[in-house]
């Protein structure tokens, strides 16, 4: 069963190495594809480099548009016209452990959607600041109510779905150009009745460099979601 990991970077050199080795250590045959938006840093030189040596490891390198969303559409198409069974996602900053990739595909036996979730029994949110704890789980708690969610974790970026998710959603049909591409395709999957299942992780906070969340791009994600709700999206 062919397995394919995306990850959306943006100056993720401190992490991606690091990131794709323990996916590739995990030595179940997983691929990853990575979408870079030309970052300054030069995070898609190392996996331009690291792809060179492993055919496990496939680079997007993308110089015209910019954006979480537009890249995370990007690689799911890879994925998905590249054949894989299992399409996966997450952050490229550590936060998420490749260590649960296994449990999240084991559940995706059972579930169309699985979510890597903080917010269930034996998920953690492990982060210091107790601020930006808070933030999260208010958040969330505001996107499950507004987009009407039977799930904890709705802000969750690590997730895996079955490849008939993306035959029933065209992946170039998604239309968030940031972050909000996560509740956008979370929405479209309830909605068209596809059964979704979380699993426990660990959300840590990202290793090296800082934080790009600001408190601007807060407000812009709740409008989205609205807007999702509201079908302007
Ligand atoms: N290709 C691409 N990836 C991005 C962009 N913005 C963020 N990312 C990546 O998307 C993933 C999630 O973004 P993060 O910046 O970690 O978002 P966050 O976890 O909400 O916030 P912090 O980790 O606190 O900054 C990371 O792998 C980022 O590198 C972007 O504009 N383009
Ligand atoms: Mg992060």
């Amino acid at each position: 069963m062919k397995v394919m990991v995306t990850i959306s970077t943006y100056n993720e050199k401190e992490n991606i190495r690091a990131l794709l080795q323990g996916i590739l250590a995990l030595g179940q045959g997983i691929e990853a594809v990575v979408a870079d938006d030309d970052s300054p840093d030069g995070t898609w030189q190392i996996v331009q480099e690291l792809s060179r040596s492993d055919p496990a490891i496939h680079l997007l390198h993308r110089k015209k548009e910019k954006g979480r969303g537009s890249a995370g559409r990007d690689a799911f198409q890879y994925a998905f016209v590249h054949g894989a069974e299992i399409i996966m996602e997450m952050d490229g900053d550590l936060s998420h452990d490749p260590r649960f990739i296994p449990s999240l595909i084991e559940a995706a036996k059972i579930y169309d959607v699985v979510i890597g979730s903080r917010y269930i029994s034996g998920g953690r949110d492990l982060r210091e600041s107790v601020a930006r704890n808070m933030l999260s789980r208010l958040s969330n708690g505001y996107s499950r109510i507004v987009l009407g969610l039977p799930l904890r974790d709705c802000n969750s970026g690590y997730r895996c779905f079955r490849r008939r998710v993306f035959e029933a959603i065209d992946p170039l049909s998604l239309q968030s150009q940031g972050p909000s591409i996560v509740h956008e395709l979370l929405y479209r999957a309830f909605r068209q009745g596809f059964t979704i299942g979380e699993v426990p992780i660990d959300f840590v906070d990202r290793i090296n460099d800082q934080s790009k969340l600001t408190f601007g791009r807060l407000l812009a994600g709740m409008l989205m979601v609205l807007k999702i709700r509201l079908g302007l999206v």
